[in-house]
């Protein structure tokens, strides 16, 4: 017999009405906003919120603050509930301000913003104001936090009322690795992905496309490079690209891609194997060979089309160089241009660099081309660090730009590493002068495919991304907040989550089956 037969369901019932009447933010003092704003205060009134909210202001017509607009009344207002003749309402209208015009997202974008709610800002307004719209979104996504359905009055809710709130990311670069090249997702489910991404405000998606197990994107000038796909059903087309772009930039997020050289590009010879060293050994690229340099180009040509963010990622890692020393023709040309392996693989990212420097991108590397050969670098170098602790430190004070990723923390794929040693790293740490901090352009939690496919990625990548997205605000050492109270908030933010784990499941579901099924049609 089960315990709670001890209780009388009368007894139940009353409780769980207590659970239920009580809102989270009225048990709790902190307001169940994730990440938590720079600045806030707020006060202990709460305010109804009209269903029929409408948008105002000069910036109302902007298309990207009207769809984020939209997605937001579909967010707070989820429950299906409308307006009824009877019910009056604190607040039916949202004021926007946007100062700046222009819509071009890039590195360094103001984020800021101010959301203002309170009744004496007129009859019943509420107002975001932020120099562009990308600003105005972060400020959607903070009050659709603090909106919530209450199920006794049956109305959208904002406690704690009136709210000031005055915030800005600490860091201009907070992103995300998706590995498409490990396991295929489905364009459906990299936006599930995106829009996850929007509710932790990180702005940059780092699509890790091509590597050597599969080369899923479509390339016009060298069209067989996608018969390194894993299938027919299994890559993007240029349209494809661009959908994923414009969803992102939607919603306030640069896409940088990623082309991995010369390690990790086996995949790249099953259309033209001229660019392995030899049929035995295929990586990394034939360096001894122009022709390789000229796909590297065609390949660079054609993803600048696509992506306008200004940084562009050229990998370097991991590069075993034993394919070189060991195929006699490279082998020969090595010895005949007097470099060593070193030198050679030198000579291989720097020309990547100058070939991507020609479109007019900056080069983001690994950190293996700094640990190598750091002074050699173009000075516009990112230097990416993923291996060891305290490569930014060492980076910075080189005078070169550094994104956090340091492994044993920040890898979405160990899965051992648990939420708390996410949420206490910085990529601040070791770092003093405030003018080398600056060249700490953020972070990003990577999310390597491997080991996770359409059914568990989501799963991966959260809670544990949302936690890393915290340090946009403070330092750990000047958090006012402990970890044991913001992982009480995490809660609220996880039930927007939850619905795009599930919805990127069910997506991720129907593609393999349709995958099973065209490709039965081939046996
Ligand atoms: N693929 C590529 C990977 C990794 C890297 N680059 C990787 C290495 C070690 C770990 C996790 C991921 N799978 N292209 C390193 C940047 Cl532990």
């Amino acid at each position: 017999m089960g315990w709670c037969c001890c209780y009388k369901p009368t007894l139940l019932i009353i409780v769980f009405t207590f659970f239920i009447s009580q809102p989270y933010a009225v048990k709790f003092s902190l307001p169940f906003i994730w990440p938590l704003p720079a600045k806030f205060a707020f006060g202990n009134e709460t305010l109804s919120v009209d269903p029929t909210l409408s948008l105002i202001g000069s910036s109302a017509n902007s298309p990207i603050l009207k769809a984020g607009f939209d997605r937001f009344k579909g967010i707070v207002f989820s429950n299906g509930f409308v307006r009824t003749g009877k019910a009056v309402y604190n607040v039916n209208k949202l004021y926007v301000v946007v100062h700046n015009k222009s819509e071009e997202l890039q590195l360094g974008v103001d984020e800021s913003y101010n959301l203002l709610i309170t009744k004496a800002t007129g009859s019943g307004k509420m107002t975001i104001e932020a120099n562009t719209v990308f600003g105005a979104l972060r400020g959607l996504e903070t009050l659709s936090q603090l909106c919530s359905f209450d199920y006794s009055t049956k109305m959208v809710q904002i406690y704690k009322a009136p709210w000031s709130i005055r915030d800005k990311p600490r860091f201009p670069f907070r992103g995300l690795m998706l590995d498409t090249s490990r396991h295929y997702f489905p364009v459906n489910v990299i936006k599930q992905i995106i829009k996850s991404m929007s509710y932790a405000k990180l702005n940059v998606l780092h699509w890790h496309i091509i590597d050597e197990q599969s080369f899923p994107l479509e390339v016009p000038s060298y069209p067989n490079l996608w018969k390194g796909s894993y299938s027919e059903w299994e890559r993007y087309t240029i349209e494809d690209a661009y959908e994923i772009v414009n969803f992102a930039k939607m919603r306030g997020i640069n896409v940088m891609a990623e082309m991995d050289v010369p390690g990790h590009t086996k995949s790249w010879g099953i259309g033209y194997p001229d660019v392995w060293p030899s049929p035995s050994c295929k990586s990394p690229l034939d360096l001894s060979k122009e022709s390789t340099f000229d796909v590297l180009s065609g390949i660079m040509t054609d993803m600048r089309k696509i992506f306008p963010f200004e940084l562009f990622h050229l990998g370097g890692d991991e590069v075993n160089t034993d394919c070189w020393t060991n195929t006699s023709r490279v082998n020969k040309w090595l010895q005949n241009q007097n470099m060593t392996a070193n030198d050679a693989y030198e000579y291989f990212v720097l020309k990547a660099q100058n070939i991507a420097l020609s479109k007019n991108w900056t080069p983001v590397n690994w950190e293996e081309t700094f640990n190598s050969f750091a002074t050699k670098l173009h000075p516009q170098t990112i230097v990416h660090n993923w291996w060891s602790s305290g490569v930014c430190p060492k980076v910075v004070a080189k005078g070169l730009r550094c994104i956090f990723s340091n492994q044993r923390v920040w890898y979405l794929d160990h899965v051992d590493v648990p939420w708390d040693v996410v949420y206490n790293a910085d990529p601040l740490e070791g770092i003093q002068e405030a003018y080398e901090q600056k060249l700490v352009l953020g972070g990003e939690v990577c999310m390597w495919g491997e080991v996770a496919d359409t059914s568990d990625v989501q799963q991966t990548i959260w809670p544990r991304a949302a936690a890393a997205a915290v340090r946009r605000l403070v330092p750990i050492s000047l958090d006012n907040w402990s970890a044991k109270k913001n992982k009480e908030a995490v809660g609220v933010y996880k039930q927007n989550i939850w619905d795009e784990i599930e919805k990127a499941f069910i997506i991720g579901e129907e593609h393999r089956a349709f995958v099973y099924r065209e490709a039965g049609k081939l046996h």
